[in-house]
């Protein structure tokens, strides 16, 4: 058997990172193993997800409604379970759930992280077999460890994050993760059941020619906006334009392509929605983290999303997202 030995799993990848922070407790690395045990065991069912349409137990139309909303509550709980049973993590808060979950074991009081996620993101696309994704935000605990965690280690601005990141289960199962040191891809070997290092220190492209959005929503957008979308779509010597458009509605895969590509992804305000509709905590922040770190940008159209304090956990927000320079172009709209 050939085995490459200059590929790196996902766990050798975290305890060779160790070597380099000789104080560090390998809480962190032990908690992104647990993350990436949970992305395997989601990515399983929702490669049978098609499967189960099919053979489902009536195949009525609301029993496949029911599936997909299975799917959203077993990654929930996966993602749940793992991060209760480790030894990183002192509670969580879910896009899923009304409010966070405090552990509350010897263990888990004295853990340093607490982590926020959206278990499936895009799950209106689970039953027509496009890419969804899984969202996370990990945090320092800002109460006292040995004790319960608070809701004041949730309601912490994104600048706070020491890690973030996403798995996308698309054509194939990948996560992607950024700390403070750099952003990392690895890509599920489906043979060996492993992440393996396959996308190094991720740079986002400073340019770009595309961008997502929801042009359905178009005359919901307010003036600046809509001016900013038509310029995309016009021959530009300074931008290189037209643009290209791409919006899959599954958020994690917008971003990706835009991370590894470059472009522009955005769901601004709208009549209906004058908040967004995208989550501050679960969403935004930790994909503004990741594209940052990849020297990209994030804003809610006026302000850094990470420097946004949350008041609410579900609490919505616009979302601009993406290469450094069409975001300045962007923001060149706005602020006129
Ligand atoms: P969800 O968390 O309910 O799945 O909603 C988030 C998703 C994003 O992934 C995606 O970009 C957006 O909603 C699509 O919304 P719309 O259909 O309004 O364009
Ligand atoms: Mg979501």
């Amino acid at each position: 058997m050939n085995v490459n030995r200059k590929v790196l799993t996902l766990d050798e990848f975290t305890i060779q990172e160790l070597r380099g922070l000789p104080h560090a407790t390998g809480q962190l690395s032990s908690l992104l193993r647990d993350i990436g045990l949970a992305a395997k065991r989601v990515n399983v069912e929702v490669n049978k997800a098609g499967l189960v349409d099919i053979l489902g137990d009536t195949g009525t139309i609301n029993v496949q409604g029911e599936d997909v909303k299975k799917l959203d509550i077993f990654a929930n709980n996966q993602f749940m379970g793992v991060l209760k049973h480790g030894i990183s993590c002192a509670g969580i808060g879910s896009e899923e759930m009304d409010d966070f979950v405090v552990f509350d074991d010897e263990i888990s009081n004295a853990s340093k992280y607490v982590v926020m996620f959206d278990p499936l993101d895009g799950s209106g696309n689970i039953d027509v077999n496009i890419s969804i994704g899984t969202i996370f935000s990990v945090f320092k605990r800002v109460s006292e460890l040995g004790k319960p965690c608070t809701k004041e280690d949730f309601l912490q601005p994104g600048n706070r994050q020491v890690a973030a990141g996403y798995v996308i289960y698309g054509s194939s199962t990948m996560l992607v993760y950024a700390t403070s040191r750099a952003v990392n891809g690895f890509t599920l070997d489906t043979a060996i059941g492993e992440f393996c290092l396959s996308h190094p220190d991720i740079q986002c492209p400073v340019d770009g020619k595309m961008y997502s959005v929801n042009h359905g929503n178009f005359f919901q957008y307010e003036k600046q906006v809509q001016e900013y979308i038509t310029a995309c779509q016009k021959k530009n010597k300074t931008n290189g334009g037209p643009y290209t458009q791409r919006y899959i509605g599954s958020m994690v895969a917008d971003v990706h392509r835009n991370l590894i590509k470059g472009g522009i992804f955005m769901y601004p305000a709208t009549t209906d929605k004058p908040k967004g509709k995208l989550r501050l905590m679960y969403e935004c922040k930790p994909l503004a983290f990741i594209v940052e770190k990849a020297g990209g940008k994030a804003t809610d159209g006026k302000n850094r999303i990470l420097d946004l304090q949350p008041e609410a956990l579900h609490q919505r927000t616009p979302f601009f997202i993406g290469s450094k320079n069409m975001m300045e172009e962007l923001e060149g709209f706005l602020t006129a």
